[in-house]
């Protein structure tokens, strides 16, 4: 039964758990099966005061949220909310919140298995056995390895961290590159991403989305990287130049990359599936069972707390509660 008239919109398909979760307190509606969004906005839309974005909605920018006069949160399942334009919900009023640190870990274990998987070659050794091809042409090329290589990490936040924790277990060095050096780590700062590139042999890609970093892997970065390099993304496929990347691997001049997320997913350049070069996936690095529960549970939790008066639990950089002003 709801409790309050605290009532929450979910735009698009969320996992069950966060509308079981929001229906046990609050009115909720969901958008996305609604044969007329407008009517339902038009009639109910000042009645909304939490959201929580869903799958295929798209963004959550200004416009949308403008159109709920009583809006107070919005819940991102995720930790980066490249989805929400949080500048504008600070500017609004409007508290945006995340799900930090409880994916930590799993973005991590994912990064370095499609790391290995990239530079062993795992997915083509696979795919080797299942082609019949170990029985009629012999045994698998050998392959690069990890031994003795350098790794720039950029974007040495929580999971940029809990990846190099991982990377130092592996015996690889490390540099990183961010927007400030960080005091309390014992890692190579550079100030200069495409210095990095030259410097390292792989590339991890642990940053946020958004427009200040839009192809901030672009062309002189992944040059720099090389022949012999290894980009790895397990960010936002916004930050990579990606059709770049693309001429880059065929030409060779990109050594090879693993790949979690794309510019327009759920599309891939089709030219990738071709290159034995790289390694694809699905944007799956924070999708296990475990994980995206404790994601859920958390955006729940945000608006629930908030609703009661007591604050959010995450909320974004953008909209640091209370809020100013
Ligand atoms: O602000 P800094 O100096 O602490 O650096 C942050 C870095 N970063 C950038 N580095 C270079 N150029 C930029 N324009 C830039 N903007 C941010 O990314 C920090 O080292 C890191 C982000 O760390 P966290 O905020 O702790 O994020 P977390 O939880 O590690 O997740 C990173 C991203 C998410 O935004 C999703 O897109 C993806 O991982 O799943």
């Amino acid at each position: 039964m709801p409790v309050s008239k605290f009532e929450v919109l979910i735009t698009g398909q969320v996992m069950p758990l966060i509308r079981e979760g929001l229906e046990a307190h609050f009115t909720v509606h969901k958008l996305y099966e609604m044969t007329d969004k407008e009517a339902f906005i038009a009639s109910h839309g000042a009645k909304i005061r939490g959201m929580v974005g869903g799958a295929g909605h798209g963004k959550i920018d200004g416009a949308f949220m403008g159109r709920f006069p009583n809006l107070q949160i919005v819940g991102n399942f995720g930790v980066g909310y490249d989805g929400v334009d949080a500048k504008w919900a600070g500017e609004h009023g409007i508290i945006v919140t995340n799900t930090p640190d409880v994916l930590t870990d799993e973005v991590a274990d994912l990064a370095m298995g499609l790391l290995i998987s990239t530079v062993r070659r795992l997915p083509q050794a696979d795919r080797y056995v299942r082609d019949g091809k170990w029985l009629s042409q012999g045994n698998f090329p050998l392959t690069g390895s990890l031994r003795e290589k350098k790794m720039g990490i950029l974007g040495l936040g929580r999971i940029g961290g809990a990846i190099a924790r991982r990377a130092e277990a592996f015996g690889l060095s490390l540099a990183y590159h961010s927007r400030s050096p960080k005091l309390d780590v014992p890692y190579t700062y550079y100030a200069s991403l495409v210095d990095m590139a030259r410097d390292v042999d792989i590339l991890m890609v642990i940053a946020p989305g958004g427009e200040s970093t839009r192809n901030i892997v672009n062309r002189a970065v992944m040059e720099a990287l090389g022949p012999a390099g290894i980009l790895i993304n397990v960010a936002r496929g916004t930050l990579v130049d990606e059709p770049v990347m693309v001429e880059l691997l065929k030409s060779g001049k990109l050594g090879a990359a693993g790949l979690d997320v794309f510019e327009k997913e759920p599309t891939v350049p089709t030219d990738l599936f071709a290159l034995e070069n790289v390694v694809l996936l699905p944007h799956v690095g924070s999708g296990s069972h475990y994980t995206r529960n404790k994601m859920g549970q958390l955006v729940v939790d945000n608006i629930v707390q908030f609703s009661e008066g007591r604050g959010p639990i995450t909320p974004v950089a953008e909209t640091p509660w209370p809020l100013k002003g």
